[in-house]
């Protein structure tokens, strides 16, 4: 990956992987879990935050803290500027044409919301057809559940094969005149498996019929390029991407967003409001109503710089290993069996043990200091499919290392003396 000979690889070698440096960056990595080093293995749920974010979401409130759009003074002049920096910021990382094209929101579950609740009800009539996968995280099942109930439409499963692969000769089956939507995850947050999203997408423009990706486990795994890949939505939360909670961002295409009513109402989102009439402010503000969480923007912001700055090449190449290492330490203990082993994953490790509970699994994998999830992990459907009621699930970072596995497999290998 690191070659020196060409002026490009000198911006890739200045991104030199070093992971016991990164780590140096995350402080609550130094933090001990009963008596023991923290092995924070609980990604896909969130990730940790650097020092670098941290300290910009402090500046912010220490230097700037100011309510945005609306001040000439200058504190809100400032924070209006980081704020939309921002912006840029996201742009650039997921390659949109405009800046216009990227709305906060308070993350995927609510970026998803709102397509559902604007485009979604704009567009979608009685006996509409919606796709969606047997592997969506209960936010992208949920807010289209609502909308058809609403609209008296049908919501569509593009069924998984028992490798946790989604089965893209169903998927064309299921395209019809009456598919007015598709919707599906990047990345599983369950099994890993990353989907034919292109694929998908390519057929769906076919036959005109927009595209929403759930990238909430996409854009800290994998280079994720929205012209590229030709998506019509994508959604994605601050959290998972060492970034701060409560803030995310939707990008949309512009014709798209441009023809959608306002989500909410409120501040900001205004052009002029009379009480005969309101007409709306320009995107990306139609979207954004209310005093947004600045602080968080500018942390996201802050985030999306940090990875930038270690590359998402190199975080792709670290991450590989530790789950081909991961998958076959695991893979050597007796009655354990992996959930999800498509040829194309990224970043998760869900298992169950024979006998063993889950939730017994990561009690006593805590006091080991090691932090997994156990449960349905918000994909009840997907438990369903594989006849289990949880699973669980180690999930990566770029800060985690094969010495951290270890910890994890020997955790795992005194569980089962302890149950045994
Ligand atoms: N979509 C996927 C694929 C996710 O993994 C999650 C969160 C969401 C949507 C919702 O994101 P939010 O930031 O709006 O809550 N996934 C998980 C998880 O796997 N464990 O906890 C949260």
């Amino acid at each position: 990956m690191i070659n020196t000979e060409t002026e490009t690889a000198v911006t890739v070698s200045k991104k030199y992987f070093d992971v016991n440096k990164i780590r140096e960056d995350f402080p609550i990595l130094r933090k001990k879990v009963h008596n023991k080093n923290l092995v924070y293995l609980d990604n896909a749920a969130t990730t940790q935050k650097p020092e670098f974010v941290i300290n910009k979401i402090n500046e912010y409130y220490t230097t700037m803290n100011s309510n945005i759009h609306r001040g000439v003074h200058a504190l809100s002049q400032t924070a209006t500027e980081a704020y939309e920096r921002a912006r840029i910021q996201i742009k650039q990382f997921i390659n949109a044409l405009g800046k216009n094209q990227i709305i906060f929101t308070r993350g995927t579950t609510e970026a998803i919301n709102l397509v559902a609740s604007s485009y979604g009800r704009a567009n979608i009539k009685e006996g509409d057809e919606i796709i969606i996968s047997h592997m969506e995280h209960h936010s992208n099942i949920v807010p289209w559940q609502l909308l058809c109930k609403e609209k008296n439409a049908k919501l569509r499963i593009i069924p998984i094969n028992d490798n946790g692969e989604l089965i893209f000769k169903e998927f064309e089956k299921l395209v019809n005149e009456k598919t007015k939507f598709i919707s599906v995850v990047y990345v599983s947050n369950s099994l890993g498996t990353i989907n034919p999203v292109k694929r998908i997408i390519n057929y769906a423009h076919q036959f005109n019929i927009p595209v929403l990706l759930d990238g909430a486990q996409a854009v800290n795994h994998l280079k994720v390029d929205v012209q590229d890949l030709d998506c019509d939505f994508l959604a994605f939360s601050g959290h998972k991407i060492y970034g701060p909670t409560g803030i995310g961002a939707l990008y949309g295409k512009v014709e798209l967003l441009d023809a959608m009513p306002p989500y909410m109402g409120g501040g900001d989102m205004i052009s002029k409001v009379t009480f005969e009439e309101t007409t709306y402010n320009e995107l990306p503000h139609k979207f954004e109503a209310g005093t947004p969480d600045i602080a968080g923007a500018i942390g996201l912001g802050a985030a999306i710089e940090y990875v930038s700055n270690i590359g998402i090449e190199n975080i792709i190449e670290h991450e590989t290993s530790l789950l081909e290492y991961s998958t076959k330490q695991v893979s050597e203990i007796p009655g354990l069996k992996i959930i999800g082993d498509a040829k194309e994953k990224a970043g998760v490790l869900s298992f169950v043990l024979e006998n063993i509970h889950p939730h017994d699994i990561g009690t006593l994998l805590d006091f080991e200091g090691v932090a997994i999830r156990t449960g349905h992990h918000c994909t009840q459907p997907l438990m369903q499919r594989f006849n289990i009621p949880a699973t669980s699930r180690a999930s990566f970072a770029m800060y985690n290392t094969k010495e951290e596995i270890d910890v994890l497999v020997n955790g795992l290998k005194k569980t089962i003396k302890v149950f045994g």
